[in-house]
């Protein structure tokens, strides 16, 4: 990836007040103040349901931080305080939540999970508050897995301000379908569902809010993954989960300041995904982000098969990029012959220049 920063601003752009335009400003304004003022850039925490935080300040903020981080310097910037937000991308990374289980009258295996709706701001860059609206208090939720086959039951309460719904990609009837209008529809603030089907097809599957405006309760960080194996499994490998998404720091739906996997910008930067030489590695990956029609997956040094949505146990395509549209999902595989650092990031250059990059550290 070529790692030189803005170019010069084209004159013609300079009366429209573009996302990119915006950036570019904020960059050279970051040039000539200095990152102090980054600091104490927070966004409001008060935003109200719909949305408007009323100021770009809070977007220019952002994007001053994220070019500093986005350059070769950002490393001196920081991490973000992963104790405040209440999670880790490091751990979220191979946090594979399987639930508890019982066995139903009939020898079928229950698995079950509790997951919660809450309101919750979380540090996205250093400094930096977003008001996420969240599945279990994470950016992304949980990703939970079963087996196919089995009976599946998530005991859904909303702790949020706003009303909400969980919909789950996979087989199901429509009452279990997470929409306003059908089932238990919407679940208002203090209320309770419980969305039950079962584990099929197997593959790599996703679930998120489908309340409306669908568009923010996505953008706010209402996703997660579920993964249902095979009844034969898969080949042992180091398994782990990537979600792809953004955050629209200024609320206006038009694109995004930061783009990330697993919630946190540059969170694999700071701190690369070890694995193993000559190791399968085995990578659940997603795509949830809003307002940007495709994102994309490219890895540096190295190729992978590719399984689109994992529904089919023979890869589809050998390559080092792939291309998912929000929903689309699928299972990377690959080994690394040859140990060192190896960049993974969006082939839209510029979501990698605002968060979404990463390092694969392979150890002998
Ligand atoms: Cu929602």
């Amino acid at each position: 990836m070529d790692s030189d920063r803005t170019a010069p601003e084209p004159a013609a752009e300079e009366s429209s007040l573009t996302r990119r335009s915006l950036l570019r400003k904020a960059g050279l304004t970051a040039a000539v103040g200095g990152a102090g003022a980054v600091l104490g850039a927070r966004t409001a925490s008060g935003a109200t349901e719909g949305g408007q935080m009323g100021s770009a300040s809070s977007a220019e903020m952002i994007a001053m931080h994220t070019v500093n981080h986005g350059g070769p310097t950002f490393r001196a910037q920081g991490m973000v305080d992963n104790s405040f937000n209440g999670f880790d991308p490091t751990e979220i990374l191979r946090d594979f939540d399987w639930g508890r289980t019982s066995k139903l009258p009939n020898g079928q295996t229950l698995r079950e999970w509790d997951v919660n709706a809450i309101d919750k701001d979380i540090e996205v860059a250093p400094g930096v508050k977003f008001p996420a609206w969240t599945f279990d208090g994470r950016v992304p939720g949980r990703t939970l897995r079963a087996k196919e086959g089995e009976r599946l039951r998530i005991n859904f309460g909303n702790g949020s301000a706003h009303p909400h719904t969980m919909h789950f990609h996979g087989i199901h009837p429509a009452d279990m379908d997470g929409i306003a209008g059908l089932g238990a529809g919407l679940i208002h603030p203090g209320e309770r569902t419980v969305y039950e089907f079962e584990a099929e097809p197997f593959g790599l599957h996703l679930f998120h809010c489908h309340a409306e405006p669908l568009a923010e309760h996505i953008a706010r960080g209402m996703y997660g993954t579920m993964i249902i194996d095979p009844k034969a499994g898969r080949p042992a490998a180091d398994e782990m989960v990537m979600v792809q998404a953004g955050y629209n720091t200024n609320f206006d739906g038009l694109g995004n300041q930061l783009y990330f996997v697993n919630g946190i910008p540059f969170c694999y930067m700071h701190v690369p995904v070890k694995v193993k030489k000559d190791q399968l590695v085995r990578l659940y990956l997603t795509n949830l982000l809003e307002y940007d029609p495709i994102n994309s997956f490219h890895l540096h040094g190295n190729f992978f098969d590719y399984y689109p949505t994992g529904t089919r146990l023979e890869p589809s395509e050998f390559t080092d990029t792939i291309s998912q549209v929000q929903g689309q999902r699928g299972i990377l595989e690959m080994r690394f012959p040859h140990p060192g650092k190896y960049m993974f990031h969006a082939h839209k250059t510029e979501f990698a220049e605002l968060g979404w990059m990463g390092f694969f550290e392979v150890e002998e």
